[in-house]
């Protein structure tokens, strides 16, 4: 019997190969961003980019830690990634050569949390396998996409000015949706105001739980723009109130910070505390997770979507891989490399394309 941190999905059961893990190595490096990224939250102006590296079989596989300096999106931060991986992970893994991809998983799962420090070393490892067998990542993981369709998330700006003309801007790059963060005080008014210009597009808003119940009328006036979501808006541990909300809106409420695994997942569809799932790697603890909630929700036809969490290319490329499956039907947070960084770690970074697309690497990196 697997423990629910353990889940481990279809196309990677199938992954036996024996790998020995030589040496596992955290790269740390302070990428500018090229404008300030405010959320509900906060505000930051560059990215500690957290990189895992796994040597074994002559090659070197590379993961993403995604966690953030200050713990305000998680409770995990880089220090706390950091310590999980050297102290406890990393020995797991190195101890005895892993015997496929149930064997990995085993070995992280006692250590309870810390989702992010495992995802980080999990892709890692993964993208070591992909060069040994010569695939790419997504079809490791039996990604059916040949390219993604994508789509921008703007931070909160100083006036709606700034907001309209960065929307102007992304919808001429051929992004094919536009989400915006709000928090009180830039919500309802600034949405309406973007609607007026853009009945059309494709439009969502994220709150990153800045709100309660008790907001519950003032988020119901976003019912009148014709959002295809709003993302979190409560707290980041919360289905029932989710479910109470959810229940008196016609806007599809998707889950984010909430959605710490499958399970939680499966909860969150059974108390409706949501209509859209919002998948991140990390979040989750790596693409085991990841493809069991994807799996999940294409057999409920409920729709999903690849998040980011402002990743140089590494992570990005992974997400890449995670978003060709095919149950992810709605564009993902995974905008070019320059939408946010003016140099990524990756030469070239990732682009899209004019019609609002990546293109999926196929053969390995
Ligand atoms: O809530 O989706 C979020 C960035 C950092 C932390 C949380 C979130 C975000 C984003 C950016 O919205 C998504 C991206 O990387 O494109
Ligand atoms: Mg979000």
């Amino acid at each position: 019997m697997h423990s629910p941190s353990q889940v481990v999905s279809d196309p990677l059961r199938a992954i036996s190969d024996w790998l020995r893990v030589e040496r596992v190595a955290i790269h740390l490096v302070r990428l500018p961003l090229n404008e300030p990224f405010e959320t509900s939250f906060g505000s930051i102006d560059s990215r500690l980019i957290f990189l895992v590296s796994v040597e074994g079989e002559g090659l070197t596989g590379w993961g993403e830690v995604v966690a953030a300096e200050e713990s305000r999106y998680s409770y995990e931060t880089v220090g706390t990634a950091h310590h999980v991986i050297r102290d406890y992970l990393a020995p797991a893994v190195l101890s005895w050569p892993i015997a496929g991809f149930a064997d990995l998983a085993a070995r992280l799962a006692p250590f309870r949390g810390h989702n992010m420090a495992k995802a980080g070393l999990e892709l890692a490892y993964m993208d070591l396998l992909a060069q040994a067998r010569s695939q790419s990542l997504s079809q490791l993981i039996g990604g059916t996409r040949a390219r993604i369709p994508v789509g921008v998330s703007l931070g909160i700006q100083p006036a709606l000015d700034q907001l309209l003309e960065r929307i102007d801007h992304y919808l001429a790059l051929g992004y094919q949706r536009i989400k915006l963060k709000i928090k009180p005080g830039w919500d309802v008014d600034i949405v309406r105001e973007v609607r007026r210009r853009h009945p059309d597009i494709l439009l969502s808003v994220d709150a990153n739980s800045a709100y309660t119940l008790r907001d519950k009328e003032h988020l119901k006036a976003l019912d009148d723009f014709g959002l295809l979501m709003i993302e979190q808006p409560l707290d980041h541990d919360d289905l029932l109130d989710h479910a109470k909300l959810q229940a008196g809106m016609q806007t599809s409420i998707c889950l984010d910070e909430s959605i710490t695994g499958l399970r939680r997942a499966e909860q969150a569809l059974d108390t409706g505390s949501c209509r859209i799932i919002n998948i991140k790697i990390g979040r989750v603890g790596g693409y085991s997770q990841a493809l069991a909630i994807h799996d999940l929700c294409h057999a409920k036809a409920i729709p999903v979507w690849c998040g980011g969490m402002l990743e140089s290319g590494i992570g990005r490329a992974h997400n890449i891989a995670l978003a060709s499956r095919p149950g992810f039907s709605l564009p993902g947070d995974i905008s070019a490399s320059s939408s946010y960084f003016a140099r990524d770690v990756i030469v070239p970074g990732v682009s899209v394309a004019a019609e609002g697309t990546v293109e999926v690497p196929r053969g390995p990196v």
